[in-house]
């Protein structure tokens, strides 16, 4: 199998999370999807990473499929509940947290668009979005130990892959760890993991 992706992207890092913790051996390549023709067109045709390449060809996206299939792959360190509440109480958190990063993406690529073509009600919207991800993010987490139950799960990985972009990017300048003090703790207990600490985005 083979992992086409970014280090910065946070979708990236929650598959190459996943496959650390379960241990699945994959080959990791990197791609610019930045040009319309990049390598990964060919294998999604909505040429975005992450996109995970199966041994007969056939390709895999987006993330939340792609860890799907991960979780199913392999009985160790299940990451994914079966029971049907519980499963999708732990998807719902992977919901938020990933909506969070789609609104802050959206954010940073107004941003890198000329200063005369931004637009800035519609940044504010996604501003909006995002600040009331993070902020549900840290309530619901409150002071527990783990966003579901009382395990690391896919919950954790999705909401600390949040963190780590949103801090490394820090789109419409929120400081997500000086703002939440519960989820600098929560993060940097998750950085104690070599899961995390092996796939952080590069330091700014
Ligand atoms: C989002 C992938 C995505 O936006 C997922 O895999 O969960 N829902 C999808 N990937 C970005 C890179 S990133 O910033 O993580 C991407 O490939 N963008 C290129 C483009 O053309 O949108």
């Amino acid at each position: 199998m083979k992992l086409l992706g970014s280090v910065p992207s946070p979708y990236t890092r929650k598959v190459r999370v996943v496959l650390a913790e379960k241990k699945i051996d994959c080959e990791f390549e990197t791609v610019d999807v930045n040009p319309p023709e990049n390598p990964v067109n060919a294998h999604n045709p909505l040429g975005k990473v992450p996109a995970l390449v199966m041994d007969d060809g056939a390709a895999l996206f987006d993330s939340r499929v792609i860890v799907e299939f991960l979780d199913a792959v392999s009985p160790l360190a299940r990451l994914i509940p079966e029971e049907n509440r519980e499963r999708v109480a732990v998807r719902r958190w992977e919901a938020l947290a990933d909506g969070c990063l789609d609104a802050g993406l959206l954010i940073r690529y107004e941003s890198l668009r000329p200063k005369k073509e931004q637009g800035a009600a519609w940044v504010d919207k996604q501003t909006g979005k995002l600040k009331r991800g993070l902020s549900a993010i840290a309530a619901e987490l409150g002071d527990k130990a783990w966003c579901h139950g009382d395990r690391y799960t896919l919950a954790d990985i999705a909401v600390g892959c949040c963190i780590g972009w949103v801090n490394f990017r820090r789109p419409a300048e929120i400081d997500v760890l000086g703002k939440y003090p519960n989820l600098a703790r929560f993060y940097d207990k998750l950085m104690e993991r070599p899961a995390f600490a092996d796939t952080a985005p590069p330091k700014t």
